[in-house]
C-alpha cells in the first residue's frame, strides 16, 4: 500500500508532519485506503516517508483527532468510515435520509409514554402547560450501526385516529405515521450544539463515555406554523458532519 504513495518534499515551506498528514488523508479520501483497513505500523511509515517517528506520530494523531483514523489498543491504527455529510436546508426524516444514502434505516424504541407538558415543553410546542403529550425515545440505526438517539414530543391532540404505540410504529417512520394521520410537516427550526456522551448515550450509541456528540434540538411545524413535534437528538460526532451553503448579506 505504501509503494504508490507520494513522499513529502523536504524543500517545501510546509511542515513535514503536515505534508505526511495530507498524503495519508488524500489516500483515505480517494479510497486507496479503504474504510476499516489497518494502516502500516508507525515504524514502517516513518521509514517510508523518511521522517522521524515523532513527526509521523504527530500526523497520525491529528488524523485520529479529525476522525479519519482510529487507534485500537494492541491492534493498530485503522481507517474510519467516512462521516455522513448532512445538509441543513431540507426537512427530511431519518428514514428518508438513510434511504437516500442507500442504507437501511432501523429504530429501537426505548420508550413511548404519555405525560403532561411542563412549562418548558409547553413553551416549545406553543401549548398550554399540562396538555397531554406523547414522548417517544428511539435509537436510530443505519445498516445496523447506531447513529443517533431521538426524543420526540408530540401533543396528543394531533393524533386523532391511531394511537402512537410501540406496535403502531413498529420500528417504522414517525413522519410516515403522522402523514397517515393527516399531519403534513412543512418546516422546522433547529439548533446544533457540541456535547460529550454521558453513560446512557455512550451505551446506546456504542461510543466511549465522554466522546464528542452533537445535540440537535428541532421544532417541526405544519403549514399553519403550528408546532407538531419538539425533538432532542444526540448524534455521534464521529459519524456526522453538517453542511450549509452561505451567501453574502449585501
Ligand atoms: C429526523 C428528525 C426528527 C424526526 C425524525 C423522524 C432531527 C434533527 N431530525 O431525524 O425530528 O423525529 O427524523 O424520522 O431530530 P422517521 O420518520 O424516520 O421516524
Amino acid at each position: 500500500m505504501v509503494e504508490n504513495r507520494k513522499k513529502p518534499d523536504k524543500s517545501a515551506p510546509l511542515p513535514l508532519y503536515y505534508q505526511v498528514k495530507t498524503i495519508i488523508k488524500d489516500k483515505i479520501e480517494q479510497g486507496d485506503y479503504k474504510s476499516g483497513c489497518k494502516i502500516e505500523p508507525e515504524r514502517e511509515l516513518a521509514k517510508y516517508f523518511d521522517v522521524s517517528r515523532m513527526t509521523l506520530r504527530k500526523a497520525i494523531t491529528q488524523l485520529v483527532d479529525e476522525g479519519y483514523l482510529i487507534r485500537r489498543a494492541g491492534e493498530g491504527t485503522f481507517v474510519r468510515k467516512p462521516k455522513f455529510r448532512q445538509g441543513l436546508l431540507w426537512l427530511t426524516s431519518f428514514t428518508e435520509d438513510m434511504k437516500n444514502r442507500g442504507l437501511k434505516p432501523d429504530s429501537r424504541t426505548i420508550f413511548i409514554e404519555e405525560d403532561r407538558a411542563c412549562y418548558y415543553l409547553a413553551d416549545k410546542l406553543n401549548i398550554e402547560e399540562n396538555t397531554k403529550v406523547i414522548i417517544l425515545k428511539r435509537l436510530r440505526k443505519a445498516d445496523g450501526e447506531p447513529m443517533c438517539i431521538e426524543k420526540s414530543h408530540i401533543p396528543k391532540f394531533f393524533l386523532k385516529s391511531a394511537e402512537l404505540t410501540m406496535d403502531s410504529l413498529n420500528g417504522a417512520s414517525l413522519y410516515d405515521f403522522l402523514q397517515n394521520e393527516g399531519i403534513y410537516l412543512n418546516h422546522a427550526r433547529e439548533t446544533l450544539e457540541a456535547g460529550i456522551a454521558d453513560q446512557e448515550e455512550a451505551g446506546l450509541l456504542e461510543i466511549q463515555i465522554g466522546a464528542p456528540v452533537i445535540y440537535r434540538e428541532r421544532t417541526t411545524y405544519n403549514s399553519k406554523n403550528t408546532p407538531v413535534e419538539f425533538v432532542n437528538s444526540t448524534y455521534r460526532a464521529d459519524r456526522y458532519k453538517f453542511y450549509v451553503e452561505l451567501m453574502r448579506k449585501d
